[in-house]
């Protein structure tokens, strides 16, 4: 049985989830907070980060190369693209959005709103909220120009970057940064992925002390 260790407002954890739950393999959740540095995530991976996934005999750190263990060992469907450029776009906006809207978008926003609340008990910086939130705007301008090219973010079919970029802006959601007026292209894209039940899992998860927006969960929002 694979246990993931993860919190549930990680979203490098939540696209292990989701692409996971793709490819019908299931997991025991495991409650892992890095900033708490425990015992075990130190053992488990030496960058002290969520998302790890292991069973006893094997240990798997770092969604990226979590996900692609899991497309690599298990057939269908396949999430990282047929030809070798479609597979070099599907990684370039994974990483786009794991790197670039991660460090813009959502860490800042899990940095005010989830751990100055929870951890360190200050009060968030509203300079820094609103900067999140101008980042996620012209973000979600990038996600609607790349839907008018393709019916999924990097090409004809579902895959990783879907799979990211959905895992960063649900948290970025959960924390109040999103503002879906004016991007009818990636409210059709996510509400999509919101009526899938790898999906819909993952919005029902709630972390203790912080309540999302009431409708973060919505298919009709
Ligand atoms: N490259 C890693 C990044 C994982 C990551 O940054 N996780 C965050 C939680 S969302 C973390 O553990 N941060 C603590 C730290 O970096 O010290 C991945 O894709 O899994």
């Amino acid at each position: 049985m694979w246990r993931l260790h993860q919190f549930p407002l990680c979203p490098f954890s939540r696209a292990v989830r989701f692409a996971m739950a793709e490819k019908g393999v299931t997991a025991e959740l495991v409650a892992a907070y890095p900033w708490e540095r425990s015992e075990t995530l130190s053992r488990l991976n030496p960058a002290i980060q969520t998302p790890v996934l292991e069973n006893g005999q094997m240990v798997l750190c770092d969604s990226h190369a979590i996900i692609e263990y899991f497309d690599e060992t298990v057939e269908r469907p396949p999430l990282v693209g047929a030809s070798a450029s479609e597979r070099a776009e599907a990684r370039r906006l994974a990483g786009w959005f794991a790197q670039r809207f991660y460090s813009e978008v959502t860490a800042p926003l899990l940095a005010e709103r989830m751990y100055k609340r929870l951890v360190s008990r200050e009060m968030p910086d509203g300079i820094g909220i609103r900067n999140a939130n101008r980042a996620a705007e012209l973000h979600l301008q990038y996600v609607d120009d790349l839907l008018d090219e393709n019916r999924w973010l990097a090409g004809p079919t579902f895959g990783i970057a879907d799979v990211h970029a959905a895992a960063q802006i649900s948290v970025a959601d959960y924390l109040g940064g999103i503002d879906w007026r004016g991007h009818g292209q990636a409210k059709v894209w996510y509400s999509a992925l919101k009526s899938r039940p790898s999906f819909r899992a993952l919005l029902a998860d709630r972390m203790e002390g912080i309540r999302p927006p009431p409708d973060y969960d919505k298919l009709d929002f």
